[in-house]
């Protein structure tokens, strides 16, 4: 069987200089680096000078870390306003790179990285795959997508950064996937999560699981259950490990869990989380969820203050098991704008996922949820794969499988579904970001 020798853990931080560094320590790095962040785009960001004077606050009112709520927020509007290149702090010649959201509809995101952010996003997602329980005799399967989209170029900077083997697959063909990943002897793979799911699912059925050296999963960029890891990691034999990233901050790799599981480390050192309260933007405590919001601390191409990335999260900055003091987000609920209000009430696809995968069998974690208005009232309609052999079972062994997932679902979601089994491989499989919802009350 794969896997890394657990003893090995406590050795695996790449910087632990910053990464185990104290409170105070970390406060002091990060008040220096905001300081002088501030000056910075108060000087060159037009926009960032406009929005302090309309604050009035100036760049000397921020003497530390402990002042960052005098400053104004950015949001992904504002990115679009200033589309493509309104928001750098230097000359566009010093642009070594752009960068774009994976969304295909309307004006894209776009963010800008000098060399040196590139550099620092290598070598944070380099810390990642140290976490991972990696090193530079790793061979790294990258089947992101590679072009705007920071998936695929993010891991590969990272395979760099740590010396390691990269396999530039990109997305899609998931036998020749599986061929090149037993062929090149990949001892990690990075994907989304749905679509890791899905290579697992092939491998087994090949019966090639056994011929592959895999001992690791890097995957992001779109939200998932502990459930869907162990399911991933069971099939496969392999430990998972979930990153976080956005292209406006830095691509994958801005948090990343360890071994422990127990929340991402945020490479707070570069990216300053809070935690704020959607209503009103007040701070949240510890464990509370709220909105992430991050400022750059030390990018030079599109700095970025206190953007809102209504990603729904807490965090926790206790010191974790592995030794890190780097705070952890916990994996996320979802963001504000997949939440869905099915009847007052909000519903997040991942908690679908969580539901069907503690059913113990029975239905895969393929899932769709549709949500309809009928007659003035909203209906939700969960689809979910059934396992074969109900197909092939009694038709009251279906109605008693159909009848469990909407009870289990009702009891998780607090609201009442209607609940579609279908055949295996029915719901479309994505390569990318899994498309859990379709709401026909927007069309
Ligand atoms: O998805 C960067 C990325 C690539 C992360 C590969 C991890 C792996 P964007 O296309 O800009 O960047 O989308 C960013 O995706 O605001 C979250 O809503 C979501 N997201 C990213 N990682 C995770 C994760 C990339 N681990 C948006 N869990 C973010 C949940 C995630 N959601």
């Amino acid at each position: 069987m794969a896997g890394v020798a657990i003893e090995n853990w406590k050795e695996m931080i790449r910087d632990p200089k910053i990464e185990c560094m104290s409170r105070d320590e970390m406060s002091a790095l990060q008040s220096e680096r905001l300081v002088k962040q501030v000056k910075n785009v108060y000087e060159h960001v037009e926009f960032y000078r406009k929005k302090m004077d309309e604050l009035g606050v100036e760049p000397g009112d921020i003497k530390g870390i402990e002042d960052i709520n005098k400053l104004p927020f950015t949001t992904k509007e504002d990115l679009r306003d200033n589309y493509p290149f309104g928001l750098l702090a230097v000359p566009q010649d010093k642009i070594a790179r752009v960068q774009g959201t994976s969304g295909t509809t309307g004006k894209l995101t776009l963010a800008s990285y000098t060399q040196k952010d590139v550099d620092v996003w290598g070598e944070c997602v380099a810390r990642g795959l140290v976490m991972a329980g990696l090193t530079s005799a790793d061979r790294i399967h990258v089947c992101y997508g590679y072009g705007l989209f920071t998936g695929g170029m993010g891991l590969d900077l990272g395979a760099k950064a740590l010396g390691a083997m990269a396999i530039p697959m990109s997305s899609g063909n998931t036998k020749r996937q599986l061929m090149c990943m037993e062929d090149f002897g990949a001892t990690a793979f990075g994907c989304t999560p749905s679509y890791a799911l899905y290579l697992a699912e092939a491998a087994q059925e090949a019966g090639i699981v056994d011929r592959l050296q895999i001992k690791a999963s890097i995957n992001g960029a779109e939200p998932w259950t502990d459930e869907m890891r162990k399911k991933i990691e069971s099939i496969l034999h392999i430990n998972s490990f979930d990153i976080y990233g956005l292209c406006e901050i830095t691509g994958p790799g801005v948090a990343m869990d360890c071994i422990h599981h127990k929340g991402l480390h945020v490479y707070e050192d570069y990216f300053y989380p809070e935690i704020l309260n959607p209503a009103d933007q007040s701070a949240c405590a510890d464990g509370e969820t709220g909105e992430l919001v991050f400022t750059t601390l030390a990018k030079e191409g599109m700095p970025l203050i206190r953007y809102r990335t209504k990603d729904l999260t807490s965090i926790e900055h206790g010191t974790c098991e592995c030794g890190r003091t780097l705070p952890r987000i916990q994996k996320f609920t979802g963001r504000t704008d997949d939440m869905k209000v099915i009847r007052g009430v909000n519903v997040f696809p991942t908690q679908v996922e969580t539901a069907l995968l503690s059913m113990g069998g029975g239905v895969a974690p393929h899932y769709m949820l549709i949500v309809d208005r009928e007659n003035n009232l909203d209906v939700l309609t969960v689809m979910v794969e059934v396992d074969e052999k109900y197909f092939s079972d009694e038709i009251r062994k279906l109605d008693e499988l159909k009848s469990k997932v909407g009870a289990v679902l009702k009891q998780a979601l607090g609201v009442s579904v209607r609940v579609k089994l279908v055949e295996p491989k029915t719901i479309q499989r994505s390569e990318g970001k899994a498309k859990r919802v379709i709401d026909n009350r927007e069309l």
